[in-house]
């Protein structure tokens, strides 16, 4: 019987994915209208600086019950205003499907919200695991001066729901006071 090479290689130093199936995608300034506090900040920073970039592997088909997903995010150092660089931030679509964040380089907070709209928060830093419960929506922010690289796993039935951030957003935000993270309200 033949023992078979699998189609996808993670680099454990960097998270990386390497493989023919591998989906990117990336965020630059200009797709995050309304996502930071400070708009009128963010509409004046170079349009094409990139915020974050995501690797996904997705074996199975979206919504196929009991499949699993994985994902590697890498969110850019930098900040609009005093509010550092974080992901836009998703409920997924399945109240009840948790996932699992861990931290491979860099530094950041990982930033949750329950549907009560109440927010905590936790420190990521290389080797950290983030345990995301079903119910909380998250999003991911980079506190350090290099990129914050981490990988997730998911359930391939879990959905994005993308909708109640944009139009509510998050009950803290993220920013830098006397060079420190803090949650502001
Ligand atoms: C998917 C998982 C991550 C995020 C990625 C980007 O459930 O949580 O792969 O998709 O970190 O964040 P966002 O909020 O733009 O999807
Ligand atoms: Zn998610």
């Amino acid at each position: 019987m033949d023992i078979h090479k699998t189609s996808v290689i993670i680099n454990i130093s960097t998270g990386i994915l390497t493989g023919k199936d591998i989906l990117c995608s990336r965020k630059l300034i200009r797709d995050l209208v309304g996502v930071f506090g400070n708009e009128q900040v963010r509409a004046e920073l170079p349009a094409d600086d990139l915020v974050y970039e995501v690797q996904a592997y997705l074996p199975v088909d979206e919504g196929k019950e009991g499949g699993l997903f994985f994902g590697n995010s890498t969110v850019y150092p930098g900040k609009v205003d005093k509010e550092y660089y974080m992901t836009r931030g998703h409920f997924h679509r399945d109240l009840n499907a948790a996932e699992f964040y861990w931290c491979i380089k860099g530094e950041g907070v990982l930033i949750l919200m329950d549907v009560e709209r109440k927010v905590c928060a936790e420190k990521m830093q290389p080797g950290s695991l983030h345990y995301i419960p079903g119910g909380m929506a998250h999003r991911v922010a980079n506190t350090g001066a290099h990129k914050l690289v981490f990988n997730a796993c998911w359930s391939s039935d879990a959905g994005h729901n993308y909708q109640d951030i944009d139009h509510h957003g998050f009950s803290a935000r993220l920013e830098e006071v006397a060079g420190k993270p803090v949650l502001m309200p």
